[in-house]
């Protein structure tokens, strides 16, 4: 037990270093280009043989390099295209999510291109495509759950295209670049907050320049969701502070389809119970004008909320009572009504901090004695 608390402790305090460790990726981004290639610097696609080799990554089939494919240099995936890479995974970490983008092929009949890019890796894979509408770069930032491994075992990630055979007749795939690994950590509970991650701190990794936020697509399993303790609905934009209106910390969602999509979470309560759920609504700060409504759903309790927004970042807070109706209570946050922006890109209300509270009996009172008596018994362990 105590080599458990130590290991524990040790975590706990190593936990600054892994954090700030880097990408767990070799050439993420492709900006050491790959070796004897004969072309110059301004071709813009260079199809790859077997006299080349990318550092950090193997290829095979049609691959070509691309020196201008969006956010700098990336790869193309032609007919079975397939990039690979092995890495080492931790310990440290509960599970991966992996941050990339993908751009327009480069070259006749690609940009029209319906490929998909299918990422894996052994047990797990994913299936991504260019969505064309939700920003006004040309490339695009996606996210996957690649799951959790034991102590340093190595993993393959794997990148290939998949073509739609009864669509076009396309010889190219998008794009790819940028490639961010980031371990996550089990989840860490607040006393003054049932939910995990009501604030959506945890997530993938944004990309330092990419100004769009990354798109979340809906999750076809809901315990492999790029957002801790939450699943994605329809398509919501993943969005960070330094480019948009965040209400709290870093990080928030906007739900930027009106598909319907949302976000949703399931948790286990007492039930007959009462319980608050208080969250913060708002603009991304992305000139998204008009009425913004939210439906929100805790239990069986529904109610919308509606904000006018002028765009510039504006928040709201609002708040819901609910009785815990069945022990595993649905919570939900929906928009069934898209918006544009200036820029006539599809827009929506944000939300962010979602606090869930036991409002009858005894129950904060539980949650303080228990963290008070963790915390005697890690005391007791050090001494
Ligand atoms: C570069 O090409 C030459 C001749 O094709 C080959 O001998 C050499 O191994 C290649 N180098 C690398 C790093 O691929
Ligand atoms: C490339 O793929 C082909 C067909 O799947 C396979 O036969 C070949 O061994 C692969 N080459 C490498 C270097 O992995
Ligand atoms: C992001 O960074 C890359 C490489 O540093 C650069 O080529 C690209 O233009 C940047 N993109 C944006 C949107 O700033
Ligand atoms: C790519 O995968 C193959 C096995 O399919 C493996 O032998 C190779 O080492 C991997 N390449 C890298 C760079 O990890
Ligand atoms: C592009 O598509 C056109 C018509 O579908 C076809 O004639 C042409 O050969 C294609 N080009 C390439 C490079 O595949
Ligand atoms: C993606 O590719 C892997 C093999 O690399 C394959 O097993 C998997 O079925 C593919 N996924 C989808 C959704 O097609
Ligand atoms: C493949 O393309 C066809 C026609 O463009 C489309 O109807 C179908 O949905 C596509 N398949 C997938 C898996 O997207
Ligand atoms: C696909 O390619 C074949 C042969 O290259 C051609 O006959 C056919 O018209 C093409 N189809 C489309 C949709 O471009
Ligand atoms: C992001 O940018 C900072 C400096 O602006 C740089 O130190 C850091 O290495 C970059 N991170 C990645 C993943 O490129
Ligand atoms: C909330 O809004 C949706 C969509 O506009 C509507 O269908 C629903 O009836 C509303 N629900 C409540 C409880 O007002
Ligand atoms: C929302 O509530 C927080 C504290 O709960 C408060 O600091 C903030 O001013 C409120 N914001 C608005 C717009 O009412
Ligand atoms: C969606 O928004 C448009 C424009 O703001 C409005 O006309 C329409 O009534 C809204 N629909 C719903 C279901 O709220
Ligand atoms: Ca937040």
């Amino acid at each position: 037990m105590a080599a458990v608390m130590l290991s524990l402790l040790l975590r706990l305090v190593l936990f600054p270093l892994m954090a700030s460790a880097a990408d767990l990726l070799r050439n993420p981004d492709f900006e050491s280009p790959p070796l004897n290639i004969t072309a110059g610097p301004n071709t813009p696609l260079v199809q790859l043989t077997k006299a080349n080799t990318i550092p950090g990554w193997t290829f095979n089939g049609t691959v070509s390099y691309a020196t201008s494919g969006g956010n700098g240099h990336g790869i193309q995936l032609g007919r079975d295209g397939k990039i690979n890479q092995t890495f080492r995974a931790s310990d440290n970490f509960y599970y991966y999510v992996l941050t990339f983008t993908l751009a327009p092929g480069i070259g006749d009949n690609c940009s029209q291109s319906t490929a998909f890019v299918n990422v894996s890796v052994p047990g797990s894979s994913r299936l991504f495509y260019l969505k064309n509408r939700y920003g006004k770069e040309k490339w695009e930032s996606h996210s996957c759950h690649l799951g959790g491994w034991g102590v340093s075992e190595f993993d393959n990630l794997v990148i290939r295209s998949q073509f739609n055979h009864s669509g076009s007749n396309a010889t190219c795939g998008p794009v790819v670049d940028t490639f961010i690994l980031k371990g996550i950590e089990t989840p860490k509970y607040f006393e003054d907050n049932i939910l995990p991650n009501g604030g959506f701190e945890v997530g993938p990794a944004f990309l330092n320049n990419s100004t769009e936020g990354i798109l979340l697509d809906e999750d076809p399993d809901e315990s492999w969701s790029v957002l801790q303790d939450w699943s994605v609905m329809g398509t919501v934009k993943y969005i960070d502070r330094k480019h948009y209106g965040v209400p709290q910390g870093q990080a928030a969602i906007e739900i930027v389809s009106g598909a319907p999509s949302g976000i949703k979470t399931v948790q286990r309560l007492q039930q007959g119970a009462d319980y608050s759920l208080t969250f913060m609504m708002g603009d991304a700060k992305d000139s998204c004008v008009g009425e913004l409504i939210v439906w929100a759903q805790a239990g069986n309790t529904i109610q919308n909320f509606t904000m006018r927004s002028d765009g510039t970042g504006s928040v709201r807070n609002c708040s819901l009572t609910f009785k815990a109706d069945s022990s595993l209570t649905p919570i939900s946050f929906v928009n069934f009504n898209e918006s544009r922006n200036r820029e006539l890109l599809p827009c929506g209300p944000v939300i962010d901090d979602v606090v869930l509270l036991r409002t009858s009996a005894s129950e904060g009172i539980q949650r303080k004695q228990f963290t008070i008596s963790c915390f005697v018994f890690l005391f007791l362990v050090i001494l």
